[in-house]
């Protein structure tokens, strides 16, 4: 099999969220071989750069030629490059061996730290544009590359236009940066036409390394041979999922997640083997056979970075240990785990038993924390619509006990089984909860 291979030329940031490390953490997470030539190291951390030293541009040259020579390369994207020097080489390089370039106009950190000398932009326009395959300025990058003020979509569609003109083949303009209230719009001029790219904006101050892993997702693309307008849209879906899942550490502003798209495909096989396995067990007691209400029980575990039912795996029908679990299978208990995550992502599992009186005693009697809810006092623009009693109960529930509880129930309603619902943070932990219940239950 031929592995796609990438190569970042970029400075290394310490803090590894932008930079050198974002690249390859994004090949990775996209399967292509990834490589690196840094062209400058910098301490920073989530609240700024505090020093840059940067590489001699003959060891930036060399380290280009080492990896061409002997490995070869797909697709390249450049990121921090720095002085007139460094920018220099690169595009000596860029003409020597031709290579797909996807050229990120770095000039100045989140913190505002510059990341490209001031008279360097004249180079970067006279040298390097003219070589990218696709450059990748935010607003305030294209604003600084043509002297002239962006303020809406129609500056930014005129800029990117503007931009191609300077020689490169494709241009992104980036929105993030306008101020288009919930959405964000980045817009692609390739080949005389424009694409532009709708997405919700994600609330999060959490943003270090988005550029760099928008550009590195793009140049992995290229180098699996996707076509330009594919590359962009499937990075763009590859950093939104990175930017949901970013990361919430350091005193500043957090590093963006570019595993995340691989994390929650990793745990999915995880997944259906701990519910096979809590079946099992739950099969092999057969106290627990009193526990199963009429409506019958299930149980289901959710993927660490859920976003939908489909994200939570479930036996379809009921627990038997005949069936195999699969994602999507169940919108009841799904609904409730991902309920349940949003207050506190480590429950991530849970199934519905029968009520009575004599379990939730059981259950005290246990050290589990209880919490309930009132069916009856569901408001009735809630009560209308399908489907959305189980959410607004486990939150009601949730807020009456200050926190996940253990055990959540309701007594029923018209027509509508009382309930018991188990949690825990993962199946097997709910399975031991239940069968504990179980045999307690037996013996009294
Ligand atoms: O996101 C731009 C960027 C690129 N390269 C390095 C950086 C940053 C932002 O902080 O540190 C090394």
């Amino acid at each position: 099999m031929k592995i796609p291979k990438a190569l970042t030329i970029a400075g290394s940031d310490s803090s590894a969220g932008a930079g050198i490390q974002a690249d390859l953490k994004t090949f990775s997470a996209l399967k292509v071989y990834g490589m690196s030539v840094i062209t400058a190291i910098t301490a920073q951390n989530t609240l700024g750069v505090t020093e840059i030293h940067d590489v001699p541009p003959r060891i930036v040259k060399a380290q280009i030629e080492s990896v061409i020579e002997d490995i070869g390369v797909d697709a390249v994207k450049t990121g921090m490059l720095y002085s007139n020097e460094i920018i220099k080489v690169v595009a000596e390089e860029a003409e020597k061996y031709k290579f797909k370039m996807v050229v990120d106009p770095v000039m100045i950190a989140k913190s505002g730290a510059p990341l490209l000398k001031k008279d360097s932009i004249e180079v970067l326009i006279k040298k390097l544009i003219p070589l990218a395959t696709v450059i990748t300025p935010n607003a305030k990058e294209a604003e600084v590359l043509l002297n002239r003020e962006i303020k809406d979509l129609n500056d930014a569609k005129e800029a990117a236009k503007q931009i191609a003109e300077l020689g490169a083949e494709a241009v992104v303009v980036k929105g993030g940066h306008l101020k288009t209230e919930n959405k964000v719009y980045d817009i692609l001029y390739y080949k005389g036409d424009f694409k532009i790219f709708e997405s919700e904006r994600i609330q999060t101050k959490n943003t270090h390394g988005t550029g760099c892993v928008f550009a590195s997702a793009i140049t992995a693309f290229l180098a699996k041979n996707k076509n330009v307008k594919e590359a962009v849209e499937k990075a763009k879906e590859f950093v939104l999922n990175a930017i949901q899942f970013s990361f919430n550490i350091g005193k500043g502003v957090g590093p963006v997640n570019p595993m995340a798209n691989i994390y929650k495909e990793a745990e999915k096989y995880e997944a259906l083997i701990l519910i096979e396995k809590a079946v099992e067990m739950l099969e092999a007691t057969p106290e627990v056979a009193l526990l199963i209400p009429e409506t019958q029980s299930n149980i289901g575990m959710a993927l660490s970075y859920s976003k939908s039912i489909m994200d939570v795996a479930a036996i379809p029908g009921k627990v038997k240990a005949s069936a195999y679990p699969h994602f999507g299978a169940s919108k009841h208990i799904a609904n409730i785990i991902i309920t349940v995550m949003k207050e506190n992502p480590e429950f991530k599992s849970a199934m519905n038993i029968k009520y009575s009186k004599k379990i939730i005693e059981l259950c005290k009697n246990l050290g589990l924390k209880i919490s309930f809810y009132d069916r009856r006092m569901e408001p009735p623009e809630i009560k209308e619509k399908e489907g959305l009693t189980t959410i607004w109960g486990t939150k009601e529930a949730i807020k009456k006990a200050g926190g996940v509880p253990d055990v959540i129930y309701h007594e029923g309603d018209y027509g509508k089984e009382p309930m018991v619902i188990i949690l825990g943070k993962d199946p097997i932990e709910v399975a031991q909860k239940v069968i504990q219940l179980a045999k307690e239950n037996k013996k009294s």
